[in-house]
């Protein structure tokens, strides 16, 4: 086996956090306990076709209950840092008003019980639980129906922002203030295959607008209340997109789905500006008027680190078939989430499926890593989520053994080796997912976790790559190669 000397090992910038991640409507459960009201998950778990599986988060993981079984879990592991979000609805029921100090109590709690632990807390102020309320009692005259396509949206996000900082802010240094917003804006208002369901591609685009304004707001909010040394930045789910071919119409749909993925976000966040293509790409859907000149340098906040989400690559060409794939992952959805991108038709990049059906390809990570080192100069990087399904089933003795997550965890750790040695500021990175749990619209049907969940009985049992992601945790190093296929440690 390598050394630690060994050139066969790659090591970690010191100080790099080793951390998993979860959310909270995925795994804390007590839907209707202590005040919390329903978000719109709840909702759209709760209607029949929505979930695989009529699943619904009313219990998930019962991590509401469970949290110091969590923790100590986590302690066991060496996790440096746990990324993990509040419920808006469990904390302000309405997503106006007065705040519940019994909701903030949880979240107290579990920071505490983190910090006696050494596990440093990374707060996401939003991980798609909008209230309930907010997506359907909007103000009177506004036609935008509700929710993030409303701009009323955004400053009650920053109120809620607000009243999690004022609790919080003692104890808590990384603070994010939304999870990918282009789930939240085009797979809830424009493919609905998220929550609220809505299938209208100009709601999408004022809800990734007042979204990108809700970070903008939030991040306000939490500068005036955090003490100075918060960092504060946000986690986006950026396309690493690919031209089928290099004709010049596949890298003009590369160029329409770089828009709509990623430039949407990066352009008013980095740049205080969109792009001018996406506004000629989008221009029979929108005027773009709900854009207030004075959002742009408001969205443009300073940030303090940036969250990459990572699964897999986006390949797109130009397509005039009707029924060529219009949406990564290609389930027959009716509905693309990508407004004014008719032309551009979807497929798989090589290598090897995930239960998610998405291919393990890392060099898409490598790509954006030294893609947002050049957009982003001086700004430090997280991967804040990166990880796979597998179908995962306990052998007779109970364990749970999973090559394959262990090789997509070494290939992706290997790959923000590689950025970081090609000059990205890359500090931390964190597993998706510390536990099985609520795949949104899978359901419980797909694992994730670190950390095997027995719906029945709630047992969690760590996966062998739980075990080698501690190990690699506690050395700061990657093993190189992978001889014989990963090894899960010796047998206890
Ligand atoms: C993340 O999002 C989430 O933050 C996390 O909660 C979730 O559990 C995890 O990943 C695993 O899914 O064009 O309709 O076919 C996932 C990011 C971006 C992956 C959109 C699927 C294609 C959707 N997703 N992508 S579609």
């Amino acid at each position: 086996a390598a050394t630690a000397s060994s050139p066969a090992t790659l090591r970690f910038p010191p100080g790099f956090l080793w951390g998993a991640a979860t959310a909270a409507y995925q795994i804390e459960g007590a839907a209707q306990e202590d005040g919390r009201t329903p978000s719109i998950w709840d909702t759209f778990s709760r209607t029949p076709g929505k979930v695989l599986g009529g699943d619904t988060g009313d219990i998930a993981c019962d991590h509401y209950h469970r949290w110091r079984d969590d923790v100590r879990l986590m302690a066991e592991l060496g996790l440096g840092s746990y990324r993990f979000s509040v419920s808006w609805p469990r904390v302000q029921p309405t997503g106006r008003g007065p705040a519940v100090q019994r909701g903030l109590d949880f979240y107290r709690a579990l920071v505490d019980e983190l910090l006696a632990h050494g596990i440093q807390p990374v707060v996401t102020l939003y991980h798609w639980d909008l209230p309930q309320d907010l997506e359907t009692a909007f103000p009177s005259g506004s036609s935008a129906g509700g929710g993030w396509p409303e701009r009323d949206t955004a400053h009650r996000f920053a109120d809620y922002a607000r009243i999690v900082a004022e609790a919080l802010g003692d104890r808590v240094e990384m603070w994010t203030t939304l999870n990918e917003p282009w789930c939240s804006a085009f797979l809830g208002y424009g493919s609905g295959v998220h929550a609220p369901g809505r299938t209208d591609h100009r709601a999408a685009l004022r809800a990734a607008h007042h979204l990108n304004l809700a970070h903008g707001l939030g991040a306000q909010a939490l500068r005036a209340t955090l003490p100075a040394r918060a960092q504060v930045g946000i986690s986006l789910n950026p396309s690493a997109v690919r031209p089928l071919t290099d004709a010049p119409e596949d890298l003009d749909a590369q160029r329409r789905i770089d828009a709509l993925a990623n430039r949407i976000f990066t352009g008013p966040l980095l740049k205080g500006a969109y792009p001018d293509d996406l506004f000629a790409d989008t221009a029979d859907i929108t005027d773009w008027s709900f854009v207030r000149p004075e959002d742009l340098a408001v969205i443009k906040h300073p940030l303090d680190f940036l969250g990459i989400n990572y699964y897999t690559p986006t390949v797109v060409s130009a397509t005039t078939d009707p029924s060529a794939p219009r949406q990564d992952g290609h389930n027959s959805s009716l509905h693309s989430p990508w407004p004014g991108a008719d032309g551009v038709a979807f497929h798989r990049a090589h290598g090897e499926l995930t239960a998610m059906d998405w291919p393990v390809d890392p060099t898409g990570l490598v790509d954006l890593l030294s893609q947002y080192t050049a957009e982003a100069p001086g700004v430090p990087l997280f991967i804040t989520e990166n990880g796979a399904a597998y179908e995962d089933t306990p052998g007779a003795d109970g364990r749970i053994h999973d090559p394959d997550r262990i090789r997509y965890l070494h290939a992706h750790l290997a790959a923000v080796h590689e950025a970081i040695r090609a000059g990205a500021d890359v500090r931390g990175y964190f597993l998706w997912s510390l536990l099985d749990n609520f795949e949104w619209a899978y359901g419980y049907s797909k694992r994730f976790g670190a950390v095997y969940v027995d719906y029945a009985s709630q047992a969690r049992t760590p996966k062998s790559s739980a075990r080698w992601y501690a190990r690699v945790a506690a050395s700061g190093a990657l093993e190189l190669p992978e001889a014989d296929g990963p090894s899960d440690g010796p047998p206890e």
